[in-house]
């Protein structure tokens, strides 16, 4: 047994600390203080007063917290962080966004291919919590994702990385496939220095975006944004953006699969290894999934987070842009789903694939009024001729 942390220099924590956390399988660790990231909290509240933040009030609803950890948690002495890496298997060969070029399936970003991050790195930072109580003293919270905490800053701050143009972590030893987890402690642990910009004159990660997210560099308007719309977004998705989101069914990963620093990726903890049928599941087949198929099928994934009728709408979105006139009847039978968000999207998919007359032909009154009006829209959209190409 060490001895308790009164007698222990903090240096000696430190060491012993690291070596804990890669032994427990984290690729990086770095520390920083709870009062690191007052700059980042500035910038939250602009982020959130322009309304980039879309309908995720939970961002508002406890902004203080989020904007200052000092004030989450004030026995807080410092912060830890952790990165997990998700590296897809593939990518020192082929392209992760090579699905993207095969429109009769869709696209699941890697992040959620395999076991649900929140679980698995969650779990881990509670190991490494334990460990640090019984070794040393101090009492901790671990946070991963949900909770009113901004990550990245914290993790920009500890020295893990910098945040790329794209606004995700990057590391010049991890590239960008990476999660992030933060245990607070009330141990003095001595901080890291923050990590220098290495973005420079690159930008493809702007470039990149199929829906024009960054209004500038390091910054992302939300409401643009794929991951947004396929995944946090309860209601309909905005018209205009459909055509540009293609088959990305669950969040999209342009924008970090472009990044250099990629080429210094490591592999990915086990744990998120692709499950059977998550990398290129054919769009038909995800259509016919009812509530139970769903569940069973996504169980343990974070694809369940959304629900059957978010990730069936976003299925018909793919299918309105898939072009394949294969997928028409599968786009039909859904305009009869018993969803209203499955149900309007259906029929834009629809008005995307089939002519006026199959169009008229399906036509039928909607107690529901956005239903009603998706009918209305595609049947003028359908009858003054065909769909424009898919932007994916
Ligand atoms: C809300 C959220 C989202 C939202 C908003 C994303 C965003 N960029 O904020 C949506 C749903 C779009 C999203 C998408 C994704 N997310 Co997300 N998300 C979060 C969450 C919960 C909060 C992030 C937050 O605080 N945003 C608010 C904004 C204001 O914060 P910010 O990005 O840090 O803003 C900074 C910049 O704008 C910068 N800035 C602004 N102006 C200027 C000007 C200059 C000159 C400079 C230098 C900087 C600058 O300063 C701000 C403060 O630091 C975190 C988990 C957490 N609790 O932290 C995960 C998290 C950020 N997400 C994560 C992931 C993996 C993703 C996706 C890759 C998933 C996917 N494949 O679909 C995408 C990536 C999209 C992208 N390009 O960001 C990971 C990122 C890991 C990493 N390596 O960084 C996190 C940390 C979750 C985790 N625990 O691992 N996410
Ligand atoms: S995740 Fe996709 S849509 Fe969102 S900012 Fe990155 S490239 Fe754009
Ligand atoms: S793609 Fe280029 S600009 Fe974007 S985060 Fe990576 S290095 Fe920075």
């Amino acid at each position: 047994m060490n001895a308790p942390s009164k007698q222990t220099p903090r240096a000696a924590i430190r060491a012993a600390l690291d070596k804990q956390a890669r032994a427990l399988g984290f690729a990086e660790i770095a520390v920083t203080r709870p009062d690191a990231i007052a700059a980042a909290g500035a910038r939250l509240r602009q982020w959130v007063g322009q309304g980039r933040h879309g309908e995720m009030a939970w961002m508002e609803r406890r902004i203080d917290w989020r904007a200052s950890p000092e004030g989450l948690w004030p026995e807080a002495r410092s912060v830890i962080v952790l990165a997990e890496p998700y590296t897809p298997a593939d990518t020192l060969g082929a392209d992760p966004l090579a699905v993207l070029g095969q429109p009769e399936r869709g696209a699941i970003s890697v992040y959620a291919q395999g076991r649900d991050y929140h679980e698995v790195v969650k779990k881990r930072l509670k190991r490494l919590g334990r460990w640090l109580i019984e070794r040393h003293g101090g009492e901790i919270k671990v946070f991963v994702d949900t909770a009113p905490v901004m990550e990245k800053p914290l993790a920009e701050a500890a020295g893990l990385g910098w945040q790329g143009k794209h606004t995700n972590l990057v590391s010049r030893r991890l590239g960008s496939w990476f999660f992030l987890g933060v245990i607070f402690t009330t141990l003095e642990l001595t901080p890291d220095r923050p990590h220098d910009d290495h973005c420079g004159a690159c930008r493809r990660c702007l470039d990149i975006c199929p829906t024009a997210a960054f209004p500038a560099p390091y910054q992302l308007d939300a409401r643009r944004c794929i991951s947004y719309l396929t995944i946090e977004l309860k209601g309909p998705i905005p018209r205009e953006l459909r055509p540009l989101i293609g088959n990305r069914i669950f969040g999209c990963d342009d924008c970090l699969a472009v990044c250099p620093w990629n080429k210094f990726a490591v592999a990915a903890n086990a744990a998120y290894a692709p499950r059977e049928g998550a990398e290129a599941p054919l769009l038909a087949e995800l259509a016919g999934l009812d509530d139970a198929a769903f569940r069973a099928r996504f169980a343990g994934s974070g694809v369940k987070r959304t629900g059957r009728g978010r990730f069936l709408r976003n299925v018909m979105v793919a299918i309105g842009n898939s072009g394949d006139p294969g997928l028409t009847g599968v786009a039909e039978a859904a305009t009869r789903d018993a969803d209203p968000l499955v149900r309007g999207h259906a029929v834009w998919a629809l008005s995307r694939l089939a002519g006026v007359a199959r169009f008229r032909a399906a036509m039928r009154a909607d107690p529901d009024l956005f239903v009603a009006e998706e009918w209305r829209l595609g049947l003028a959209e359908v009858s003054s001729g065909p769909p424009p190409s898919s932007g994916a």
